[in-house]
């Protein structure tokens, strides 16, 4: 069956009122490929500006969410309170997240099952370290991140998957098709393993990490690369070219 391609953008900590600004009236005005999903997750400041002036045709993601309902947690933002101001998607469990914020396996399943439990869709991140995949490691420490979830999320219809090695964040040191490939198919495999066969066969999984309008042609061919996250690239009109890979 078919996967709807997804691309979402990751600002990360960038952007001001201006140049925030001009990414959405530069995504507004240009040709994008109607088959394909888009999201893109501005800073939490910016969350509603850019809700505000972006087309319907994009949705719009927080780059984390709290897992309690309003209440007496500082810094925090709740599912409710996206989804009234019309923020349908969160990013969760992005490695900068895992490593800077010492967020664990488990609090981002929390997390996960919070934002489903609100209707949010979730871009689920996983991925390995350089070390990690040196030792031969990355589909266990892909699939251990998984399974938290797994274990207390049963409907994973509204998560996609975005596998992201860590050793390409940010680095310029893409993947290559084959090595996003190998991971994408071993992480569609323990889904149809452990969740079950109709799951693997609908999950998105998207691959992050360097993604530019250079690379991403030939990493969208690959049988189960089904879209990108994009990082860097998202703040430049390059990735326009990135969201129309498929055509
Ligand atoms: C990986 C990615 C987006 P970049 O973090 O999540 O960032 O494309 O800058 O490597």
């Amino acid at each position: 069956m078919s996967r709807q391609f997804f691309v979402g953008g990751n600002f990360k900590m960038n952007g001001s009122v201006d140049s925030i600004k001009s990414i959405v009236s530069n995504l507004n005005g240009a040709q994008l490929d109607k088959n394909t999903e888009v999201v893109i997750a501005p800073p939490a400041l910016y969350l509603l500006l850019t809700r505000e002036h972006l087309g319907k045709n994009i949705e719009v993601a927080a780059q984390n969410v709290f897992d309690k309902p309003n209440g007496a947690f500082t810094g925090e933002i709740s599912a409710s309170q996206l989804i009234e101001s019309d923020i349908k998607w969160t990013l969760l469990g992005h490695s900068e997240r895992r490593q800077i914020l010492c967020e664990s396996d488990s609090f981002i399943a929390s997390k996960t099952k919070h934002a489903l439990e609100h209707n949010l869709g979730v871009i689920l991140c996983c991925g390995e370290t350089l070390e990690q995949r040196e030792a031969n490691k990355t589909t266990d420490v892909v699939t251990a991140q998984l399974a938290a979830v797994a274990q207390v999320v049963k409907d994973w219809s509204k998560i996609v998957v975005a596998y992201e090695p860590i050793w390409a964040i940010g680095t310029g040191k893409v993947a290559t098709t084959e090595q996003a490939q190998e991971v994408h198919e071993a992480i569609r495999a323990w889904i149809k393993k452990t969740i079950g066969d109709d799951v693997a066969e609908k999950t998105r999984i998207i691959y992050g990490g360097s993604v530019s309008e250079k690379n991403c042609k030939d990493l969208a061919k690959q049988k189960d690369v089904d879209g990108f996250l994009v990082g860097g690239a998202s703040l430049k009109p390059a990735f326009v070219d990135i969201i129309n890979s498929k055509i």
